[in-house]
């Protein structure tokens, strides 16, 4: 059996069974189990592995020693032995024990949806930040499922890929492990706050920032290579990007705005994951703008798009201006088109679609943009100038007499928070 340290021949893939239990709470809560289990498949496929066949057991609950039941862990043996598996990956959360009981009934080795999820990120993760990040999510995870089984430390770290927390690490006592959680964090505190002041200077310089925000798959970072011709990794995938990107963007006015690619959601995303990931998903956050970009052409739209606007809300950002980007328009069904709720701020596009990128544009340009006003300040009053510059585009000046009449092009945000200066000087 093959373990997923660092020394694993990479170019044997795991094969493996997947296993989803539908338990009553389960139907109770809404979560459509087939779409999850297709979304596992999807997963499993991201993360290197091939997979033989889907189980599925209808139960009331959950068995507290083997999660599924005892004839249906027999029929796993049977499956796994004439399919040549190697790894057994179940759709929802498992404990520590559960993982353990398992593993030495079918010398399998034993991974959840969570873990899966962990492992992914783990293999993607490519900068400083999304490396500490991943760790930290999978040393949470694991942490409470240490129990001192020694032997089994080693298969739980295991995971798919070859860069999930190595077995030298897990081998160690947990005091070891939430030492190693306060150095992370503190490593995490450290980029967090350099990412902040980063952001802070690109505020301070008022420079609008946009956030491409939305789940997995649905063309946010086709979306950035398009409107700013970034060069970015694209794939049919899920979780294809990991770390935010920004680059800068112009509008039909030939304003500059940031606008920023992010880390997709997904359901029952692993609450580790959310709380490592904070200071990335900070990104949306601190936008002016989130673009919601929604797989239009994917049956379980609606889901998704609740999912997204769960975990915004979750994050603090779930009243930030939003724009709805129906994408992959020229994937839809007609019926799935006649179904979107389109106004002003809802718009169906195709992020291959040249006319609609510009659509795109104008949206976010109107979106940004308030209206015009004028000021007249007196010219004692020169100090008020600067401020005028803050609030949006300066497009006009004329002078009458003493005065100097300005035509401001307001940023919504930024003129709500210097207008009682200016109150007085409006020019009617
Ligand atoms: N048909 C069609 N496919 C699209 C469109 N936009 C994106 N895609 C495809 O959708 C897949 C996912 O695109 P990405 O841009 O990687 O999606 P993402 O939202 O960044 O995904 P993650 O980074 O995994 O969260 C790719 O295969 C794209 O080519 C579109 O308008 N129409
Ligand atoms: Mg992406």
């Amino acid at each position: 059996m093959t373990i997923g340290t660092h020394d694993t021949d990479t170019t044997k893939k795991d094969r493996a069974i997947l296993v989803s239990l539908v338990t009553d709470e389960v139907k109770r809560s809404g979560i459509n189990h087939e779409y999850s289990v297709q979304e596992l498949v999807k997963l499993a496929e991201t993360a290197g592995v091939e997979v033989l066949s889907i189980l599925t057991q209808n139960r009331e609950t959950r068995d507290t020693k083997w999660f599924i039941g005892k004839g249906k862990v027999e029929e796993l043996r049977l499956v796994a032995d004439e399919l040549g598996a190697t790894t057994a990956i179940f759709d929802q959360e498992l404990s520590g024990a559960q993982v353990r009981n398992l593993e030495e009934a079918l010398d399998l080795k034993i991974i959840d949806r969570t873990q899966l999820i962990l492992d992914i990120f783990a293999q993607r993760a490519s900068t400083r930040e999304g490396i500490i990040q991943v760790e930290l999510a999978q040393h949470s995870y694991l942490l409470p499922r240490l129990s001192g089984h020694g032997k089994n430390l080693s298969r739980l770290g295991g995971g798919i890929g070859t860069r999930g927390p190595g077995e030298s690490k897990l081998e160690t006592d947990r005091r070891h492990i939430r030492g190693r959680i306060d150095d992370l964090k503190r490593h995490l505190e450290e980029v967090t706050r350099y990412r902040k002041l980063h952001r802070e200077r690109r505020k301070k310089a008022g420079i609008i920032q946009v956030a491409l925000v939305g789940y997995t798959n649905a063309g946010k970072s086709t979306l950035l290579k398009q409107l700013t011709a970034a060069d970015v990794y694209i794939q049919d995938q899920l979780f294809a990007t990991l770390d935010p990107t920004s680059r800068t963007m112009e509008l039909p006015s030939g304003k500059e705005i940031v606008l920023t690619d992010t880390v997709g959601f997904i359901q029952n995303l692993p609450h580790d994951l959310v709380a490592a990931f904070r200071a990335t998903l900070e990104e949306a956050n601190e936008a002016d703008l989130i673009l919601h970009v929604v797989d239009a052409s994917s049956e379980m739209r609606d889901d998704q798009m609740s999912t997204v606007n769960a975990i915004l809300q979750q994050l603090g950002a779930g009243d930030k201006p939003q724009l709805v980007l129906y994408n992959k328009k020229d994937a839809c069904t007609p019926e799935q088109l006649q179904m979107l709720p389109l106004d002003k701020k809802h718009i169906k596009i195709s992020a291959l679609d040249e006319s609609d990128l510009i659509k795109v544009r104008e949206l976010i340009q109107a979106e940004l943009t308030g209206d015009t006003k004028q000021f007249r300040i007196p010219a004692e009053r020169g100090d008020l100038t600067s401020v005028l510059y803050k609030i949006g585009d300066v497009v006009g000046t004329e002078y009458d007499e003493n005065d100097v009449i300005y035509q401001v092009e307001l940023q919504k945000g930024e003129y709500k928070k210097y207008a009682y200066l200016l109150e007085d000087f409006i020019e009617l």
